[in-house]
């Protein structure tokens, strides 16, 4: 038995569970993937038991012989993997990065401009609801109504009416390559600080598979558990002009101590995704998404863009005459785990939307290919062809199980 099991039955009985599901359904949320064995120990190590406010070298506590190090190697493992000027890798996770970023340059009441929510935007890159949407001037750019693609003329018109002092670049839902150097000529059209989120495909970035932002932006963030594959946590790359303003943003500007062991698990992932190995994945990731987009166009569906260029594809269920929610749901009860998203001009309101969102890095991460993800789509269509059917989502989600049994998920690989 584990110290766990013998001390906390009621939280050790609902981690195996959480264990089983993970391992025993496809999970497409673009979002979500997993980690290896060694960024898990590293999470879960002694160093959560220690604070050092501060930075390497210049701490508010003692005993931090061994923190320091571990601080500067994960820095610059992120500096040589991304080639930045300046990395910190102590932000709690995706939306303190952001905020910090706005800390360090702006004030409240000014502008920013970035992808609108609805159109794949961030909650944290200026939506109303969000402290960056109360906190500041927050305009957005949307997609074009007919392409559903980005429109970059657009967007500098928009830069160029409402002068921000930030621009971001960056999505959750947009299933295209973003074209930085178009960004920053914006960005220096209207005088702004150019700030590239990419969280979603930090990891596609990571492994060559998708164009690099650091040459473009002033500031970068990212967080580092989706397509990255490290632990639940955060990182800001920036110029090094921009290093003192990101550093006193983070801390003291906005958080305490640094998650000592989500830096190992950070440092640890970084070593992980600068290998020939994660080049293939990261590859491999695009192919599936395109194998699976592919599928799901000859099966009539409308995606976004009419495809994929990187991990996710946003599909709108308007022509199969079922919403987001109602599909999502009928898929979890198939084994098939995604989420009901909103779409581009979507009538719908954000919690019963109408599209669903799907992303190929966590099975891809388990040793998905192609033929696995036509499956895939198959079992979707089907699925979706006739939601309220559930024995076929009790045959599709045995099938699942039996697929999912032949592809160990990383991390997982003990559990019989
Ligand atoms: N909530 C994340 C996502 O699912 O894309 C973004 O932070």
């Amino acid at each position: 038995m584990t110290t766990l099991e013998l001390k906390d039955t009621e939280i050790f009985d609902l981690i195996k569970q959480e264990e089983y599901r993970q391992k025993n359904k496809i999970r497409l949320i673009a979002s979500e993937n997993y980690v290896s064995r060694a960024v898990m120990e590293a999470t879960g190590s002694v160093l959560t038991n220690k604070y050092s406010e501060g930075y390497p070298g210049k701490r508010y506590y003692e005993g931090q012989q061994f923190i320091d190090q571990v601080e500067n190697v994960a820095i610059q493992r992120a500096k040589d993997l991304f080639g930045a000027d300046h990395v910190n890798v102590q932000p709690y996770s995706g939306s303190p990065a952001n905020l910090a970023v706005y800390l360090a340059f702006i004030n409240p009441g000014d502008t920013i401009l970035g992808m609108a929510l609805p159109h794949g935007g961030h909650l944290t890159h200026g939506a109303k609801v969000s402290i960056s949407g109360k906190y500041f001037n927050a305009e957005s750019y949307s997609l074009d109504k007919e392409t559903g693609l980005l429109n970059y003329d657009t967007i500098l018109n928009k830069a160029l009416a409402c002068r921000p002092k930030i621009l971001i670049a960056g999505h959750s839902a947009y299933p295209r390559i973003l074209d930085f150097a178009r960004f920053r000529e914006i960005a220096d059209a209207c005088g702004a600080l150019l700030m590239v989120d990419m969280a979603h495909f930090a990891g596609l970035v990571a492994g060559g598979a998708h164009p690099s932002p650091v040459p473009y932006a002033d500031v970068i963030t990212t967080t580092t558990h989706k397509s990255l594959r490290g632990p639940r946590g955060a990182m800001i790359l920036c110029k090094q002009e921009y290093a003192q303003a990101i550093d006193k943003a983070v801390f003291p500007g906005l958080q305490g101590g640094p998650h000592n062991n989500t830096t190992a698990a950070i440092a640890v992932a970084l070593k992980e995704a600068s290998t020939d190995a994660f080049k293939l994945y990261a590859a491999q990731i695009v192919k599936n998404a395109k194998a699976l987009a592919a599928t799901l166009v000859s099966k009539g569906f409308n995606l976004v863009t009419g495809g994929t260029d990187n991990h996710l594809m946003l599909i709108d269920l308007t022509n199969k005459g079922v919403t987001g929610k109602i599909a999502a749901k009928a898929l979890d009860a198939a084994g098939i785990v995604l989420n009901y998203n909103a779409v581009p001009y979507d009538t719908r309101k954000p919690f019963d939307p109408s599209g669903i969102r799907l992303g190929s890095a966590a099975v891809t991460s388990r040793g998905f290919q192609e033929e696995q993800m036509v499956q895939t789509g198959e079992w979707i269509n089907a699925i979706i062809s006739d939601p309220g059917n559930t024995a076929l989502q009790a045959e599709v989600s045995a099938a699942v199980e039996k697929l999912c049994a032949s592809f160990p998920a990383p991390g997982l690989e003990h559990l019989v």
